[in-house]
């Protein structure tokens, strides 16, 4: 057993009474997201009603979850807090590291030839640390702890933003970076704005073509990339009820992409049924016991537009299937819409590839349906016109798959099954020698981002999100706008055929099995334990504390860049080839805002050093400014930092001497990021002074001696031609966030804290 039904017993046993005291406080009925953050209070019971979307408050939650690309940094950092173990179940997952190319056996084993120093150290430091390490091919880190270690009711973070899927099962799990895993391993509160919660009332039962996938891609169009910020999103109807439990994590696994804090679901019987399947009948005994506050209350539900901040409403009878894309999420076509669309907007209508799997939709049931439509194009004398990848999100799925013919079906469409891990979702598809060259083409996939470049690394491939099934028969058929409810294909006798709507399975009939789940448990006693890093390494490198605050006002600042529109952290932070410098803050710092858009002129990774009014790429700016000891800002526009927890879209401007980032708005686990590493977080006030930074100009903090919460600070801009602009900046840190800027980072004062 690789959870640990101690916690979940004692965290059970103590939920009736803290929910008794958070029902006394905020006298009134509770949504489920409130019942599972009053009951992981870090002060214990409830004393006091929180404000949402206002309140700072302590949480402790059951469990950390890291992946590779993230958890060097994050454990690095643990490394520098002098613990000698984690304080709570934390585990580590190799997945992201894994390039898929030629298909699973090969890509497996030149992922760990290449990244041999980096899962060895992984191993290393869990084992000595307590951590429980999943290996190369084990699977993708939310497949694995859905199966494995989500529990409804149960608070976890993971260092990655979809760890939101676990909400699949019930919890409250929210994606976080590694300096907040690195808080609560360290045994200390993890402090999240309480937030403010949307309801989502699911009516009907979903059928034919349409899936849960459609419910999020529904959800993504009406509140948009940044509608769910500071939210969690609760689901709850009978159409919730209705849906497999990994359906439901699908659905929670895509909140990410509307920017939620997290998503849940109430338990139920689908989730009964998935703890049972995967060997977890214990859970489901304990559960059982508590079931009533492992849902929201009836009131709630019956009266939702009281309890929630916003209600939505969907009604899974008439939901069509979606197509979402390209470049972002939420941007929706119904199938059966695609054509006029397209044409008008000039996006490729043939397709080239369908990618079925990752950590969203790769469940049994999954692959299950979509290898049903691939089985019939077969059985009816189709051929796929598009190419097929699959990414198993687990070793468990992925045998089991096989076992029961399923990836045989789309073996016969000539699929490349790729390693169980992240893969094409993450830049980390050798699809062409020369991405950046690559022609304009369109592909469908079954994942959660679709960003540019974001697969292959190619700006003109046009990625579409949709459901695995209507992956499979798009792919088949090769052809964006096909709608396979009521358009038909030629066979290859030339007969028109039509495909009949998926079918599959929830859970295996046979059950799951697999021979080695990929897992290694960390040793008892870890002191003897040794972690080595090379000082010659490039891909490894220890950390050296941020310098602190000096009490002074920044003054003589110049502007590194100001980004215009989406700026989310893979154009901060490219992930792909950079991927392989996530331990390596030097190395890593030059990709720093390679991708952002500059708002003079238009370009990537272009900018004029003001040093030598020359042109320059990003990075080279901002070293030579540092070298220079002159400080510099970066200047974005709405929800940036958008997208995924990686802190190294904090830690390089940091590094590059950046002091500020100043915005129309943040994405949450951005914004924190940057308050973690000990950067200046702010916001315009006024978001129309965004155009009053001028590329030439200079910056100086007045008031950041007085810098208090709740407090707006002011930016004096002077400009080339000696004219002034004073400029409002608001922020949002607290007291102790201040703290952290302060000490120069959040590490920094842990180790002070430990220290005294
Ligand atoms: C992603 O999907 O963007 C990632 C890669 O999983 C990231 C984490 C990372 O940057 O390593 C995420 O979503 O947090
Ligand atoms: Fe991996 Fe993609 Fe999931 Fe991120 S979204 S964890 S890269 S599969």
């Amino acid at each position: 057993m690789v959870f640990d039904l101690d916690m979940i017993r004692a965290y059970y046993a103590g939920m009736p009474a803290k929910i008794e005291a958070a029902r006394k406080v905020l006298g009134r009925p509770m949504t489920l997201a409130e019942k599972i953050l009053y009951t992981h209070l870090w002060s214990g019971e409830a004393t006091e009603a929180f404000e949402r979307g206002n309140s700072y408050v302590e949480f402790a939650p059951d469990r950390v979850a890291m992946q590779d690309a993230t958890a060097q940094m994050a454990l690095l950092q643990f490394m520098q807090a002098g613990k000698t173990k984690v304080a709570v179940p934390s585990t580590a997952h190799a997945d992201h590291l894994i390039q898929a190319r030629l298909g699973a056996t090969k890509d497996l084993q030149e992922g760990i030839n290449k990244n041999n120093e980096v899962f060895n150290f992984l191993s290393s430091v869990c084992d000595k640390y307590g951590i429980g390490f999943w290996k190369p091919g084990a699977g993708i880190i939310h497949q694995v702890v859905l199966e494995n270690y989500a529990f409804p009711g149960g608070m976890m973070i993971g260092t990655d933003s979809h760890t939101v899927n676990a909400g699949g099962l019930g919890m409250v799990a929210v994606g976080v970076g590694g300096a907040d895993a690195v808080d609560v391993m360290a045994g200390m509160a993890w402090e999240l704005k309480f937030p403010k919660l949307i309801g989502v009332k699911l009516t009907g039962k979903l059928n034919g073509w349409t899936a849960p996938k459609d419910v999020i891609l529904k959800v993504a169009e009406i509140l948009t990339v940044k509608g769910g910020t500071g939210c969690i999103v609760e689901y709850f109807g009978e159409g919730a009820e209705s849906m497999s439990c990994t359906g439901k994590g699908t659905i929670c696994n895509m909140g990410a992409e509307i920017g939620a804090t997290t998503s849940t679901f109430g338990y139920d019987d689908s989730m009964r049924r998935y703890l049972n399947a995967t060997g977890r009948s214990e859970v489901v005994e304990l559960a059982d016991q508590v079931a009533e506050h492992l849902t929201g209350d009836n009131e709630v539900y019956s009266n939702p537009e009281k309890y929630f901040d916003q209600v939505i409403e969907i009604d899974l009878d008439t939901l069509m299937p979606h197509l979402n894309g390209p470049f972002t999420p939420d941007l929706a076509t119904e199938v059966g819409s695609m054509t006029e669309k397209a044409e008008a907007n000039d996006w490729p209508l043939d397709v080239e590839w369908g990618l079925i799997g990752s950590c969203t939709n790769s469940s049994y049931e999954d692959l299950s349906r979509a290898a049903s439509i691939a089985k019939q194009a077969v059985d009816k004398g189709l051929k796929t016109k598009a190419q097929f990848g699959i990414n198993p999100g687990s070793e468990q799925v992925r045998y089991t798959a096989e076992r029961d013919g399923l990836l045989k079906h789309f073996e016969d469409l000539d699929a490349t099954i790729f390693t169980n891990a992240c893969g094409p979702c993450i830049g980390q598809w050798g699809r062409y020698s020369d991405p950046k060259n690559a022609p304009k083409n369109s592909i469908v996939h079954s994942f959660n981002r679709n960003f540019a470049k974001r697969a292959d690394g190619n700006p003109n491939t046009h990625a579409f999100v949709a459901s695995p099934e209507m992956v499979a028969a798009i792919a088949i058929s090769g052809r964006l706008d096909f709608n396979p409810i009521t358009d038909t294909l030629v066979n290859k006798d030339g007969i028109e055929v039509k495909l009949d709507p998926p079918h599959g399975e929830e859970l295996p009939t046979k059950g799951f099995a697999v021979e080695d789940n990929g897992y290694q448990a960390p040793a008892e006693d870890g002191s003897k334990v040794e972690v080595i890093v090379n000082p010659e390494s490039s891909r490894l490198q220890l950390l050296t504390p941020f310098e602190p605050w000096d009490g002074k006002n920044i003054t003589g600042a110049k502007l590194l860049i100001k980004a215009e529109g989406k700026c989310t952290t893979d154009h901060i932070s490219m992930a792909g080839p950079w991927l392989r410098y996530r331990g390596h803050l030097d190395n890593i710092s030059n990709n720093c805002l390679i991708g952002a858009v500059n708002a003079f002129g238009g370009a990537t990774n272009e900018v004029v050093n003001q040093l030598t009014g020359e042109k320059s790429e990003v990075p080279a700016a901002a070293r030579a400014y540092k070298a220079a000891g002159i400080p510099t800002i970066v200047v974005g526009d709405h929800n940036y930092g958008e997208g995924s927890s990686r802190e190294h879209a904090a830690m390089e401007p940091r590094h590059l001497g950046v002091r500020a980032v100043i915005v129309k708005s943040f994405a949450r686990i951005h914004e924190t990021n940057l308050k973690k590493q000990g950067m200046l977080g702010l916001t315009f006030a006024n978001e129309e002074d965004y155009d009053k930074v001028r590329e030439d100009d200079t910056f100086n903090f007045v008031d950041l001696e007085s810098f208090a919460p709740g407090v707006q600070l002011t930016l004096e801009i002077v400009h080339a031609d000696g004219s002034k602009d004073d400029v409002k900046l608001n922020h949002t840190y607290n007291e102790q966030q201040i703290g952290w800027f302060k000490a120069g980072s959040a590490l920094n004062l842990i180790k002070k804290q430990n220290n005294s």
